[in-house]
């Protein structure tokens, strides 16, 4: 059998009951085979940030402002292969109700893999590590919490205009 590996998760949602959606998450990444959750960050409120742009991969021009966020991290040990894990990932999602209607829409649930391992992996359906969780205040700083010798504290400073609030557990 594979060896474990520790792979980190991050969860959003800005649509809906955002906090019951990834107290919900959490508890399916509780429940994957060949899975235990090692820790889970704090949950953040955070701005949303709009990587997309304007106009440009959406197809409302003129969308409002997205919601705020709230966000968190959550480290596993798992014995899934990458690909299986983002298969389960994307399992969770559909089952809170996930629709794409375009990019960067509000989101009833995301979960990205940022991390798996020290594995690269640049495939069609998966980039390892995150291609923008450098850039991102709201994977970092929880991201950080929970693994500290994963984040520098340049990346942390780069990011440090970046509205985000703990708020407490999930
Ligand atoms: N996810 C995005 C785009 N923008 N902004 C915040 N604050 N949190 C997110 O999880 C987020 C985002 C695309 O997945
Ligand atoms: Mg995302
Ligand atoms: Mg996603």
């Amino acid at each position: 059998m594979r060896d474990r590996v520790v792979a980190y998760v991050a969860l959003g949602a800005n649509l809906g009951d955002a906090h019951s959606a990834l107290q919900h998450a959490l508890a399916a990444l509780e429940k994957l085979p060949l899975t235990e959750v090692l820790a889970c960050s704090l949950v953040y409120r955070t701005a949303a940030l709009d990587d997309a742009p304007f106009g440009i991969d959406c197809k409302q021009p003129e969308r409002p402002q997205s919601p705020d966020y709230l966000n968190a991290v959550a480290a596993l040990q798992t014995r899934l292969s990458a690909p299986a894990l983002l298969a389960a990932l994307q399992g969770i999602e559909t089952a809170a109700g996930r629709q794409r209607p375009y990019r960067n829409a509000p989101r009833t649930l995301d979960l990205d893999l940022l991390l798996y391992g020290s594995a690269r992996i640049d495939s069609p359906s998966l980039t390892v590590p995150h291609p923008r969780m450098g850039q991102r205040a709201f994977v970092l700083v929880p991201l950080a919490e929970i693994a500290p010798q994963l984040v520098n504290p340049a990346q942390l400073a780069a990011v440090q205009d970046q509205r985000i609030e703990a708020l407490g557990p999930l």
